[in-house]
């Protein structure tokens, strides 16, 4: 959503527009004619209308879109109608319906995707957030956030912050200070009750 939100010049394009994407009454001619004089971008979007289980999407390269076949496809049939796929490279694409004889009936479709000179993305070398630390009481809330697009997943990731330099491998956790002198307390106190009692013991027998 945030690429789609970034990239300007976006355009969606429904296939055949009200015609959808079906077997073409006239033949293939319906969706040459429908991609005529459009200049498809990278970064726009076709739309195949079609119900669910009434047709599919597949891109081809051209000798399988000329002969109808699946040969070579460029990943699976998109069987789920509406089906939005975002042309994300330059140069001719091919779609045809695997369905029955479809393809062959005038369900198939090429267009010619343009690159876009001059409205690469800026590759301003962002720098990366900086790694979690918290800005004490600076109530600018916009600071971080880039103005510009997300950096591209070709950029080179961020590091996951500087390690952590204090205590290396320092496992065992140091004993809570009060239990060692509490023990000394309860052991001191047991010393001092047996000592409490065979005194008392030594006072009783001496007396009695
Ligand atoms: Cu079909």
């Amino acid at each position: 959503m945030a690429m789609l939100h970034c990239a300007a010049a976006q355009t969606v394009y429904v296939v055949g527009d009200s015609l959808g994407w079906t077997i073409p009454s006239g033949g293939a001619a319906a969706y040459t004619t429908w991609a005529s004089g459009k200049t498809f971008m990278v970064g726009d979007t076709l739309t195949f209308n079609f119900l669910t289980n009434q047709h599919d999407v597949l891109q081809v390269p051209k000798a399988p879109y000329d002969a109808c076949i699946s040969d070579n496809a460029s990943g699976n049939p998109i069987m789920t109608g509406p089906a939005n796929i975002t042309l994300n490279a330059a140069g001719d694409h091919y779609y045809i319906c695997t369905f029955g004889d479809h393809c062959q009936n005038g369900q198939k479709l090429a267009i010619t995707v343009s690159g876009t000179p001059g409205a690469s993305p800026p590759t301003i070398a962002t720098t990366p957030p900086p790694p979690a630390t918290p800005s004490p009481t600076s109530p600018s809330p916009t600071s971080n956030t880039p103005s510009a697009c997300p950096p591209t997943p070709s950029s080179t990731p961020p590091t996951d912050g500087p390690t952590a330099s204090t205590t290396p491998g320092g496992g065992a956790s140091p004993p809570p200070p009060d239990s060692p002198s509490s023990a000394v307390l309860s052991s001191f106190f047991l010393m001092f009750l047996a000592f409490a009692m065979t005194f008392c013991i030594l006072i009783v027998e001496e007396s009695g």
